[in-house]
């Protein structure tokens, strides 16, 4: 492919604070500009807008679609997370601009971070380790009885990459693995289902691993928490918009279902705040791929991507 025109700093575009070291990168080897705050936005967007060729973004602060119009030469979208979902894809597909993300590099860890949450919500083990804190222990209590993690039948919601890759743990615990994906995945030995509902109708804990955006929004409504029932668990690491957040939380408060363990929250960092009162719910603040290796590698790949796209207008890991 001929390149006609390089593209420079000022072309390039930082959306939202990123990770410290992508942020590091634009400013010392690209010299990107960085969307101002969002009193000044309008002006510069004005003033600027219609020189950006590439934008460089994050999970959590994507490029949605009202600043997407404002960059009516936006070429590519380099994105810094697996997920996308802040993003406006549809715009972007409609005029043809190429997204990366950062598949696989992360997949181990927020699969870890699922384990964590799996065990600690059936065995109640933040609530003990606060019973400890407490004095409570100590002074002659025993702590409640909890319920057994291994062994269970375990319903993935969504079993892309990180699904599988929670599937594989779990198999190590001697589960039971059901699913549900859009569809039914070839050569794949669990047991496939239809629905989300039925899925949770045929298991003992839901995980929550399906990508967010229009299309799971509220996948998991009132009737698949009900279907969840008494003894059921959910658990969550893929985006808070996937599950109904006020029927979880009214199911969780009137016990209609057994306990959640969750990583993501529908308007983060805020967490409904009946969730921050209940013993059976162990809440984690987005720390899925948060350690210092996988961030390290995401940070790698992101610069990746932006360096090809420089280069010869290609993307390293663009969504497919
Ligand atoms: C990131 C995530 O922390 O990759 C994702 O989709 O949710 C997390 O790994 C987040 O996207 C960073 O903004």
């Amino acid at each position: 492919m001929s390149i006609d025109t390089q593209i420079t700093g000022d072309q390039i575009l930082r959306v939202g604070p990123v990770n410290p070291a992508v942020a590091a990168i634009l400013a010392d080897e690209f010299q990107t500009a960085i969307l101002p705050a969002a009193d000044e936005r309008d002006a510069w967007l004005a003033e600027n807008g219609a020189d950006i060729r590439v934008a460089v973004c994050s999970g959590k602060i994507g490029i949605d679609t009202e600043l997407m119009k404002k960059l009516p030469n936006l070429e590519a979208i380099i994105n810094f997370g697996v997920g996308y979902d802040a993003t406006d894809v549809s715009q972007a597909t409609e005029r043809n601009i190429p997204l990366s993300n950062t598949p696989d590099v992360l997949t181990d860890c927020v699969a870890d971070t699922a384990l964590g949450l799996y065990l600690d919500t059936l065995r109640g083990l933040s609530s003990a380790e606060r019973f400890v804190r407490a004095g409570t222990w100590a002074s002659g209590q025993n702590f409640r009885l909890a319920t057994r993690a291994s062994g269970r039948k375990v319903g993935i919601l969504g079993l892309g990459r990180i699904g599988q890759a929670i599937a594989d743990r779990l198999e190590g615990f001697g589960c039971e693995i059901h699913y549900h994906s859009r569809n039914q995945k070839d050569g794949v030995a669990y047991q496939y289902h239809g629905s989300a509902a039925e899925l949770a109708e045929a298991t003992e804990v839901l995980i929550v691993a399906a990508a967010g955006g229009p299309e799971s929004a509220g996948l998991v409504n009132a009737e698949v928490i009900k279907a969840v029932g008494p003894n059921g668990f959910i658990i969550n690491i893929a985006r808070g918009s996937v599950i109904d957040e006020p029927a979880l939380v009214k199911a969780l408060q009137e016990g209609h279902i057994a306990g959640a363990g969750l990583d993501v929250f529908a308007k983060e960092p805020q967490v409904p705040a009946e969730l921050l009162e209940l013993e059976n719910v162990v809440l984690l603040p987005h720390l899925g791929s948060g350690t210092v290796e996988t961030r390290a590698d995401m940070t790698e790949l992101t610069i990746n991507n932006l360096r090809s796209y420089l280069k010869d207008r290609t993307l390293v890991t663009p969504i497919s």
